[in-house]
């Protein structure tokens, strides 16, 4: 088992200019508005209420960093997780859209430190527009170092034949639920194996 040995709130930023100095390793989480994204970081943290779920989805449009140390037998990895506000969400004004998509896109384009991209989509509406206009965009920014991983969130809700036709049709797509805490190891090792290589497995029991 992967265990997160920290995991605290750094600090919340607008922007990529008030962003803390990118001196980690970070994995940075984006998805539309309720599709899971607090309860998946608070699972992968094995924590609460870490990422608190914003009452008022959509409203706060800060991009948060926390510090994470997950251990494995005897090694610390050290990463950050950062979390991007949630897109698509209706009620919020077209100009404040415009605003974010531009400081969000920003951030994306040219934050160096992050190795890898977690884009969540809810399993049971995988073929939402957004989504695929954020794979695009995102297969299009991605440097040689950085790592897309698509994931579907609430996979508990899925029949098996529903999760058997989308593991099909998104054969590297990781299928997961905070609910019943599916997934989440596997999601923990891609993480770390592509920030970090190859884990030592010697202490499997
Ligand atoms: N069934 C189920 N519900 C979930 C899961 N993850 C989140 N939810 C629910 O979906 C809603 C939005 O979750 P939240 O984590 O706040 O989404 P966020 O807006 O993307 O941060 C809440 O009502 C959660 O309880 C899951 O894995 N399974
Ligand atoms: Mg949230």
């Amino acid at each position: 088992m992967i265990k997160a040995v920290k995991a605290e709130f750094l600090t919340s930023a607008p922007s990529i200019k008030q962003a803390p100095p990118p001196s980690m390793s970070e994995v940075a989480f984006l998805g539309r508005s309720n599709v899971g994204k607090s309860s998946l970081l608070n699972a992968l943290v094995e924590r609460k209420n870490l990422a608190k779920s914003s009452a008022t989805p959509g409203k706060t449009k800060l991009i948060n960093f926390f510090e994470v140390h997950y251990k494995d037998g005897e090694a610390i990895y050290p990463l950050r997780f950062v979390d991007l506000p949630g897109y698509g969400y209706a009620k919020t004004s077209k100009s404040i859209k415009e605003e974010w998509q531009k400081n969000l896109t920003q951030f994306l384009r040219q934050r160096d430190s992050i190795r890898i991209f977690i884009h969540l989509i809810d399993a049971r509406h995988p073929e939402l527009a957004i989504d695929k206009s954020t794979r695009e965009f995102l297969r299009s920014i991605a440097r040689g170092d950085q790592k897309i991983i698509e994931v579907f969130t609430k996979a508990d809700k899925l029949k098996q034949s529903q999760k058997a036709a989308l593991k099909k049709l998104h054969p590297d797509a990781l299928l997961v639920s905070s609910v019943d805490k599916k997934g989440i190891e596997e999601l923990k090792i891609k993480i770390l194996e592509h920030i970090f290589g190859n884990l030592q497995k010697t202490d499997t029991h």
